[in-house]
């Protein structure tokens, strides 16, 4: 069987969900289609950006001169830290409880026109250490039992502003997807006596096809189960339940491969690349989780050129995601897009 030529499913451990993957629809040469997608490049600062340095948000709080990152409590922030008592449970039918937890926003750097991939490694690293951060004073708190960190890249992603930012939901319930993972992590240590990623890492270290790039702390690379044309995940070598627990040569090398990869993903169609990507982390509950490997998933929505992108729609909303080109086809056209950015950074 080859994967290039058989219409197959794959399955996915850390989630117990499968993937439809359909090659031979993908039968013609890869092109590396390049079109200009409209677009001006924005300015350093914006004096109407509520996320620049000095400017007034929208919430009437003023942002700091700030020169490296920033963090601030989001002013129309999805969770609120009181919680209300409210429990639902009717006959295994109506069930809701509720819920409490803090928003906020990583401003990246003080630059309006920068991205992780136009950001120097020693400036990437200051958002890691941010990171690692929040993380712990967040997770430090006994009310959050998850700590979830997601940039939304691109208007195409619906993000409101071109400013480098992330943000951050901490919340007491662990929420849908990382409990998934959570569940499949600790059933596969439990049988198997090793971490589910550091195992699969391990096979895609000896196969190869599916590498992006690597350091000596991190490997990126499309997995098996992709459902998006260039998914990636970042997964570190050594077995680390979240970002606090790096040592400083991980957090550099991590500075290191997130350049490598938003410069190979920005390289491919010589446009800024859209993409949602969130960190997956240990639960902050307070119990141990030796099972659990962080690790970082790029979600980006680009199929054949800046402004062709995928849709999760039909089949995929009503029975289960496909694909075309192979996660291998993938990997192979992120390693040909090589990792020194091809448009000027200013
Ligand atoms: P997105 O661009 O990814 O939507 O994120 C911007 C976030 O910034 C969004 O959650 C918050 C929005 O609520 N925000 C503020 O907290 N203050 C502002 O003045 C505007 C936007």
């Amino acid at each position: 069987m080859s994967f290039s030529e058989h219409l197959h499913r794959r399955f996915n451990p850390l989630t117990g969900e499968w993937v439809l993957c359909s090659p031979h629809r993908a039968e013609r040469p890869w092109k590396g289609q390049v079109e200009d997608a409209a677009r001006v490049d924005p300015p350093p600062y914006d004096p109407n950006c509520y996320l620049c340095p000095g400017n007034e948000r929208a919430g009437h709080a003023r942002n700091p001169n700030y020169q490296s990152t920033f963090v601030f409590d989001n002013d129309f922030a999805a969770l609120e830290p009181s919680g209300r008592r409210l429990r639902i449970h009717e006959s295994g039918l109506l069930v809701a409880h509720a819920e409490q937890g803090i928003c906020r926003v990583v401003c990246f750097s003080p630059r309006h026109d920068r991205t992780l991939s136009r950001m120097e490694r020693g400036e990437i690293r200051l958002v890691v250490d941010t990171w690692a951060e929040e993380t712990q004073s967040l997770g430090g708190k006994k009310e959050i039992g998850y700590v979830q960190i997601f940039e939304n890249k691109g208007s195409m992603m619906g993000c409101s502003n071109p400013h480098p930012h992330g943000q951050i939901w901490a919340t007491r319930h662990v929420p849908h997807i990382p409990a998934q993972k959570m569940r499949r992590q600790r059933a596969y240590f439990r049988s198997h006596g090793e971490d589910l990623l550091g195992d699969y890492l391990k096979l895609e270290t000896v196969k190869q096809d599916r590498l992006i790039c690597r350091n000596e702390h991190w490997t990126a690379l499309v997995p098996f189960w992709a459902v998006w044309p260039y998914e990636a995940m970042l997964i570190p070598h050594r077995l680390v339940g979240d970002l606090a627990a790096l040592s400083g040569e991980e957090r550099d090398a991590l500075a290191d491969i997130i350049k490598r990869l938003t410069v190979r993903y920005d390289n491919l169609f010589h446009a800024p690349f859209p993409y949602s990507m969130g960190w997956h982390a240990r639960p902050t509950d307070g119990r141990p989780h030796p099972y659990w490997r962080l690790h970082a998933v790029y979600y980006p929505p680009l199929l054949r050129s800046a402004t062709i992108r995928k849709f999760l729609v039909g089949y995929e909303m009503t029975a289960e995601p496909q694909r075309d080109i192979t996660p291998e086809q993938a990997a192979e056209h992120l390693r040909a897009a090589g990792d020194v950015l091809k448009t000027s950074p200013d």
